[in-house]
């Protein structure tokens, strides 16, 4: 379960259940891995995780919640409204809020929509999308693939769902597709923290194994949240 605000998570944007936080809790925690740290070996290797999850992703919480510790309005609100709407907070924070709270969004999505491998495939009306906006799972990936292959530097590949139809865009740095108010179904992490132990510039190899680790039961639900 993850805790992307204090009140509610909105279903809509990110599909992730709201939570009651701790009392003491900062407005943000780091959510758990929803798997072990050694789950997605030998594709993502559970070093690269630790450091990933354990060390990147709480320095973009930490940093959200120093951001916001002076401004409680803004803390109050869901994470994602924050995100659609950086014009309204206050100019001092807003690369902060733009960079850490995106970071944070992006990466709760990013832990979920992976898992072991076990075969999975999309389905039902998942299956169907990817067949209308690509003709095939084939050609589907390789569109992802090169999309993340063309980002410079660091950044994301984005599968957004729009309408019924999928379409495919990146975001540079921790950008997000809900800063142009669209849905995000996943995204890809390409900074070279998500894969430069293991494969170290080779980031075709890195994409080649993520897809060996989506987990597509997470997707095909929230394909049919994203969409209802
Ligand atoms: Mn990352």
């Amino acid at each position: 379960m993850l805790h992307l605000s204090r009140r509610q998570a909105v279903p809509l944007l990110l599909g992730l259940t709201s939570g009651v936080r701790p009392a003491l809790a900062a407005p943000y925690t780091l959510p758990k891995l929803p798997y072990a740290v050694d789950a997605l070996e030998p594709y993502i290797d559970a070093r690269t995780m630790e450091i990933h999850h354990g060390r990147h992703h709480q320095a973009y919480v930490d940093n959200l919640n120093k951001a916001l510790a002076g401004e409680p309005a803004l803390a109050d609100k869901p994470l994602e409204q924050l995100l659609a709407s950086l014009d309204s907070v206050p100019a001092s924070i807003r690369t902060m809020v733009r960079n850490h709270g995106g970071g944070h969004a992006n990466h709760s999505l990013f832990w979920q929509s992976l898992g072991p491998a076990k075969g999975t495939a999309p389905k039902g009306a998942l299956a169907k999308a990817i067949q209308s906006s690509f003709s095939s799972q084939s050609a589907f990936e390789a569109k992802v693939t090169a999309a993340a292959m063309g980002v410079f530097g660091s950044g994301w590949a984005w599968v957004v769902v729009d309408g019924k139809q999928l379409t495919v865009e990146t975001t540079p740095n921790q950008d997000t597709p809900l800063m142009r108010a669209k849905k995000p179904l996943f995204g890809i992490d390409v900074w070279e923290h998500a894969y430069y132990l293991k494969y170290q510039n080779r980031r075709a190899d890195y994409l080649a194994a993520i897809w060996k680790v989506v987990n597509w039961d997470f997707l095909n639900t929230r394909y049919e949240e994203l969409t209802r």
